[in-house]
């Protein structure tokens, strides 16, 4: 093993594009070289050179729990101890498949496989079989994961085509996707009047995460669902982050509305690769094998996954989970953006659950091109030295944050004491 962070870096960029498997970890948003994790336990990651800090990226999500969960460890364990993977169903699939069915309104059947990537990929292949369109909506900032059709930023408005967030996408599929500011009703009215018959489904994350946390406007998500409704397209919610997170049935429990399909991802896994996508019956028996529409995976449903999911979402059924994750995350919050007017600093803070985000920005945050007002450089500052102090915020303004049952009031009060003293020695300069 490595002596130090900077050397592990080193090492791991000779032989892995930018050292890292996912570009976010690198931390090119905020400079600086990355720690490299030697383990982790609750709340608490700790580096190669031996160095704790208090954690509230949690894997990005996925550990609602903390980390190395002891049902969770020992339910993988097991798992692993009769086989790893058999390509070949099991009961495990339908305790977890059966728990998502209960746990989220809309989800009549469910699909598994490994990431979040390939639940949004394959809910827009089944959107577009269903409805025999080719167009989509998404919104600007809202992240679906890396499949060609989602990395698309918004073109000047709905009748124009948007353009590729990467080399490597053709202009076919740019074509097909329409990509519309977060929040503004009207932009998708007009996106729907200019395409009528042509837009197979609207994906959004109900409350966008990889912005930054971006809460919707009210009444924004219930027009989405009476607008596709209206144009026949299908409603598809993004819940890889908010599913399980925001709470036991997500976004659509708390705001009451049934998409036609919701992809899950993160939490479902307990920190396994798992990714679903889930709906209506109608819709879902179109995948294959019942139905025409492709869709396919040698390790989805995997069952060291399932038993991590499982171990997971059972875990949150407990009595008072979700209002104890919310009492920690507004206290964190609250906190924060006491101790950020208490130094002057232009802020605005937004929580869900124990889902949060903060931004350095004087204007309301609403949608991305208000969350790109943010001071990215001040944000950068106050990243590093939190790390000095021990505690890891999302290596990025625009991603948000996450809470688990692990993050004790001790953990709390020290980020806290640590945002002060942080904000203190930068404003002196240091
Ligand atoms: P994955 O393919 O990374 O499992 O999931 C993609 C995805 C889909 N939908 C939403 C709402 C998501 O937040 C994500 C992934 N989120 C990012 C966090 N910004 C994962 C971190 C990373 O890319 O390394």
């Amino acid at each position: 093993m490595s002596s130090s962070n900077a050397e592990a870096f080193e090492r791991a960029r000779r032989v892995i594009p930018g050292g890292v498997n996912s570009p976010v970890r690198a931390f090119k948003a905020v400079g600086g070289t990355p720690f490299f994790v030697a383990e982790a336990k609750g709340c608490e990651l700790v580096d190669i050179e031996g160095k704790p800090y208090i954690d509230y990226v949690m894997s990005w999500g996925p550990l609602i729990l903390g980390h190395a969960h002891p049902g969770v460890v020992a339910a993988v364990r097991a798992a692993a101890e009769r086989g790893t993977s058999y390509g070949a169903p099991t009961e495990a699939e339908s305790d977890l498949a059966e728990l998502v069915c209960k746990l989220v309104p809309s989800v009549e059947k469910v699909r598994f496989c490994s990431s979040g990537t390939e639940a949004t990929m394959s809910a827009l292949r089944l959107a577009r079989a269903f409805t025999k369109r080719a167009k989509l909506v998404k919104f600007a900032g809202c992240y679906h994961g890396h499949a060609d059709a989602f990395l698309i930023s918004a073109g000047s408005g709905a009748l124009t085509m948007g353009t590729p967030d990467s080399p490597g996408i053709t202009e076919g599929t740019t074509r097909d996707t329409l990509s519309l500011p977060f929040n503004a009703i009207d932009a998708v009215r007009e996106a729907f009047r200019a395409h009528p018959r042509e837009i197979a489904g609207v994906i959004v994350e109900p409350y966008p995460g990889n912005m930054g946390l971006v809460m919707p406007r009210p009444g924004y998500l219930a027009a989405l669902r009476e607008l596709t409704r209206e144009y026949g397209a299908l409603l598809i919610f993004d819940e890889v982050m908010t599913g399980f997170r925001v709470a036991p049935g997500g976004a659509q429990e708390r705001e009451g509305l049934v998409p036609d399909l919701t992809t899950l991802g993160k939490i479902i896994g307990g920190g396994l690769p798992v990714g679903a996508f889930g709906g209506r019956a109608e819709i879902m028996d179109l995948l294959s094998p019942v139905g025409p529409v492709y869709q396919a995976g040698t390790l989805s449903g995997n069952p060291l996954a399932m038993a991590a999911g499982l171990s997971t979402l059972r875990a949150l059924q407990e009595q008072g989970v979700y209002a104890a994750l919310e009492e920690t995350t507004a206290r964190l919050v609250d906190g924060l953006g006491e101790v950020f007017r208490r130094h002057g600093i232009p802020h605005s803070t937004s929580r869900c659950g124990s889902m949060f985000g903060a931004f350095f920005a004087a204007a309301d945050v609403i949608d991305l091109e208000s969350a790109k007002t943010a001071d990215t450089a001040l944000y950068a500052r106050y990243f590093h030295a939190m790390l000095e102090r021990g505690v890891y915020f999302a290596p990025s303004q625009f991603e948000a944050g996450f809470v688990s049952l692990a993050h004790t009031s001790d953990a709390v009060n020290e980020t806290l004491a640590a945002a002060d003293d942080a904000l203190a020695a930068i404003a002196r300069g240091a």
